[in-house]
């Protein structure tokens, strides 16, 4: 397969000219199965990094040079991932400092992860064996533990243990599926939103464990105040997305919960019916508003057109409710009756609607409006 390596530069004069020679001659070697390329994604850096890099083209037949404005790290990514498939016809690409901070030793082992059938690769400081450089200062170590730490509990996603790193290999087919929503993110802050939308789209996530060196030549570009405040919103706002759906199905389930809990207290108190029965009738209509808000609603990529569909859905809907209505439900609340005494029936009913929304949430998911992708 045709690999490219992506080296970003922004002043990476000394660094460049140290890492290139140690690919080309340490690590291109070692690789037999593929065909190895660099390209050097640069933002037309006043310091002479280009020159540098020019001179290294003469040498070395396998390096390309895309020259651009500087827009930040994740633009300069995406315009090299770009020029890389489309002009050098790349099948997968690195993405790596130029500063040496990430082992160039460590590519066989990204290599290895795709061979394997992985889509993208992911360097990993945090463990594993990974780490970040020991001399750096505490508050630094706090900072990147933490704040990856942050950002892997706020999605929610624990098994990719290195968020924010910046060593990685990937498919090309990842990025192409990926770049339109990418725009937004020119800084620092593409890694993780580039990551988190790859794991959404179901593709298969490695790790190579690997130790972060501190840089030895030129300065960090690395935004850190910028980075907090984008990061942080991304994660946050991503989440909340994630969670929409979930929230509008309290929402529904909410109203539903009314509806039952008004029309069983109405039949109970001024009717004088068995809260048992009284709960069933509040079921049926809630069932019913619970159905119709789901379908227009919180599902509505879901929901298939017609009558005859809408008909069909929602008897199953019903049979399907109605095992957690009288089992569950209406269970709890004859039981209580029964065993305790008819006092307190509003309180086995709150009790037995918190087993039946575990129950619903689970059955309206695998069976009703489960994803369309899932049905082929
Ligand atoms: N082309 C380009 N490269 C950048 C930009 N910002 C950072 N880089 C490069 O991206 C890599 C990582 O940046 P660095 O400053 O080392 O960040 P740090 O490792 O987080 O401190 C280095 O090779 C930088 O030269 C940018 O705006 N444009
Ligand atoms: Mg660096």
């Amino acid at each position: 397969m045709k690999i490219v390596i992506i080296l970003p530069t922004y002043n990476e004069k000394g660094n460049i000219g140290e890492l290139i020679p140690i690919l080309e001659e340490e690590i291109f070697p070692m690789i037999k199965n593929h065909e190895m390329n660099i390209l050097v994604a640069d933002d037309s850096s006043p310091d002479g990094t280009v020159d540098e890099v020019r001179e290294l083209m003469k040498k070395y037949k396998n390096i390309d040079l895309n020259i651009g404005v500087k827009k930040g790290l994740g633009a300069a990514y995406i315009r090299g991932i770009t020029y890389a498939i489309d002009k050098m016809k790349a099948d997968i690409i690195f993405e790596m400092d130029a500063d040496g901070q990430h082992d160039p030793k460590k590519i066989p082992e990204f290599l290895k992860k795709i061979e394997e059938g992985y889509d993208m690769v992911i360097g990993n400081r945090y463990s594993d064996g990974g780490s970040i450089p020991p001399n750096w200062p505490i508050k630094r170590k706090i900072f990147s533990v933490f704040g990856n730490l942050l950002v892997r509990s706020i999605l929610m996603r624990f098994n990719i243990h290195d968020w924010t790193g910046g060593y990685r290999a990937l498919k090309k087919e990842v990025f192409l599926k990926e770049k339109s929503k990418l725009g937004p993110f020119p800084s620092y802050t593409f890694q993780i939103a580039f990551l988190h939308k790859a794991v959404q789209d179901g593709f298969k996530i490695g790790e190579v464990p690997f130790h972060f060196t501190d840089r030895t030549l030129g300065k960090s570009k690395f935004p850190a105040v910028e980075y907090i405040y984008n990061a942080l919103k991304y994660v946050v706002i991503a989440r909340i997305l994630e969670l929409k759906r979930f929230i509008k199905f309290l929402v529904v389930g909410g109203l539903g919960f009314v509806i039952n809990a008004i029309a069983l207290r109405l039949l109970v108190e001024s009717y004088n019916w068995h809260p048992a029965s009284a709960n069933l009738a509040g079921a049926v209509l809630a069932i019913f508003s619970n159905y119709n808000f789901n379908n227009i609603w919180t599902f509505k990529e879901e929901t298939s057109k017609g009558i005859l569909s809408y008909l069909t859905k929602l008897v199953g809907f019903y049979i399907s409710s109605s095992i957690g209505v009288v089992l569950i439900q209406t269970g709890t609340i004859y039981l209580g009756t029964h065993l305790i005494g008819r006092t307190y029936y509003f309180i086995y009913f709150l009790v037995g609607t918190g087993f039946l929304l575990i129950w619903n949430f689970t059955m309206y998911r695998k069976v009703i409006w489960r994803k369309k992708t899932q049905q082929l």
